[in-house]
């Protein structure tokens, strides 16, 4: 199509004018930040977030190197932003999120983004759909649905249903006990705003309890959870039954999840917890977590064995059919990992993160297979994250049924939560509930 007169009037939504810059994530890292501005006036501007279990099948994240920032620097990942990306798109239209990622994506030329780095693309790919947005003067989670954004289209927007981190080892919590995450899902709320207020409740009775056993409450880990040496993994399985208890919810109005990452404790064929001196076959591993299903308010286990362990992916979900088996470094929000995936009943849930994939276009094409497919969907955010708030527009906009994105403090957190406050009370959504978790229960 030739110009037209808002082409003439410069009121469209044609990119004008693309600017990144080396920025701060929650852990004090660089990271890459963008500024997307429309001819019309509008603009979006945004913060990439980073993991530290960062699993082997995500899209690469471009680091420099050397001595800045112990090498975390992103200097060439902005470079790429501002001499690459920026000429590539001026003139694109902010509404065509799909021809602008694939144009991104074409441009980079490796599958995993790994010649000028995920964390420019993811950049350029999230200012752009903010900047739709506000173009539009709509709500960012209204605008995911549109023809041209090629995500997941039309799907029916909800509040997703939280899991909300308590307490935490692994990799953001310096391995106070080896699994990462012990979360809980509040599954007898009735309203997000119910939702939020009950885990803090829980949160406050856990803190309480850890100091009692001579914890420091003080101290929080990388996603604002609690953390401690307990000595055994199964002892903050305990602390968050008592917690949950002692504020007074029953099981099945307050359930726990946990995220293993797994990755990060496998050596050859064994699963190694070094917090209490364990090596365990996979075979062992499982046989401790079904029994902690049997004993504890389990409704969610994360990467339970390693990213490559299909055989043992499968198996677990095989033993544990009522419990949601979620893979995140499993599925690496890759199309064709969860593809697989789905042919080998090798989990029925799906972890989402727009950095895995390295754009909002791609990670809502993995979103809608797994809906499709009937595996649950949860979008999280990383353990290094940003100020920013479009992940919860993404998972109300895209229908995904929960959302993981650390405690109910630290800004970084209570932005998302904050966000999702924010579209319950302004939009009227419906809140998900407790139906949209993975498994037979
Ligand atoms: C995870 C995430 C978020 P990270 O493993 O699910 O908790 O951690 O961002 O470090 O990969
Ligand atoms: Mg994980």
């Amino acid at each position: 199509m030739g110009p037209t007169l808002e082409d003439f009037l410069m009121t469209t939504d044609r990119i004008d004018r693309t600017v990144a810059w080396e920025a701060l994530d929650s852990r004090g890292r660089p990271t890459v930040a963008c500024r997307v501005e429309l001819e019309n006036g509008a603009h979006g501007r945004t913060v990439v977030p980073s993991g530290a279990s960062t699993g082997r099948h995500e899209a690469h994240e471009a680091r420099d190197g050397g001595t800045r920032y112990g090498g975390w620097g992103v200097r060439s990942a902005v470079a790429a932003v501002n001499d690459e990306y920026a000429p590539l798109i001026r003139g694109m239209r902010a509404s065509d999120r799909a021809e602008i990622d694939a144009a991104v994506e074409e441009h980079d030329g490796e599958p995993n983004l790994s010649r000028l780095g995920a964390n420019a693309a993811l950049a350029v790919s999230l200012a752009t759909t903010v900047a739709h947005g506000a173009a539009e003067n709509r709500p960012l989670w209204s605008t995911l649905g549109d023809p041209a954004g090629g995500d997941a289209g039309a799907r029916r927007a909800t509040i997703p249903m939280p899991m909300i981190n308590i307490f935490s080892g692994g990799a953001h919590a310096g391995r106070a006990v080896d699994i990462q995450d012990f979360l809980v899902v509040p599954l007898g709320a009735q309203s997000f705003a119910q939702a939020l207020e009950q885990v803090s409740d829980v949160r406050a009775h856990c803190a309480r309890l850890l100091d009692d056993r001579g914890g420091w409450s003080a101290l929080v880990a990388d996603e604002g959870g609690l953390s401690a040496r307990l000595g055994s993994n199964e002892a903050a399985l305990e602390l968050l039954a008592e917690g949950i208890e002692r504020a007074g919810f029953a099981p099945d109005a307050m359930s726990i999840a946990i995220d293993v990452a797994a990755s990060q404790l496998v050596d050859g064929d064994d699963i190694v917890l070094a917090g209490q001196g364990d090596r365990l076959s996979v075979d062992e591993w499982l046989d401790v977590v079904v029994g902690w299903t049997e004993r504890y308010p389990l409704v969610s286990i994360e990467d339970v064995v390693g990213e490559d362990d299909w055989r043992g992916s499968s198996a677990a979900t095989r033993r544990m059919p009522a419990t949601q088996m979620l893979g995140d470094d499993l599925f690496a929000t890759n199309l064709d990992r969860v593809d697989r995936g789905v042919s080998e009943s090798a989990a029925n849930a799906v972890l989402v993160k727009v950095n895995q994939a390295g754009s909002v276009s791609r990670a809502g094409r993995v979103l809608a297979r797994a809906q499709d497919a009937g595996f649950a969907t949860v979008v999280s955010a990383r353990s290094g994250d940003t100020e920013d708030t479009w992940l919860s527009d993404l998972a109300v906009g895209w229908g995904a049924g929960q959302i993981k994105v650390g405690s109910t403090m630290r800004s970084e957190r209570t932005a998302k939560w904050n966000r999702l406050l924010e579209i319950e009370a302004i939009d009227g959504l419906p809140f998900a509930g407790a139906s949209v978790l993975g498994g037979t229960a």
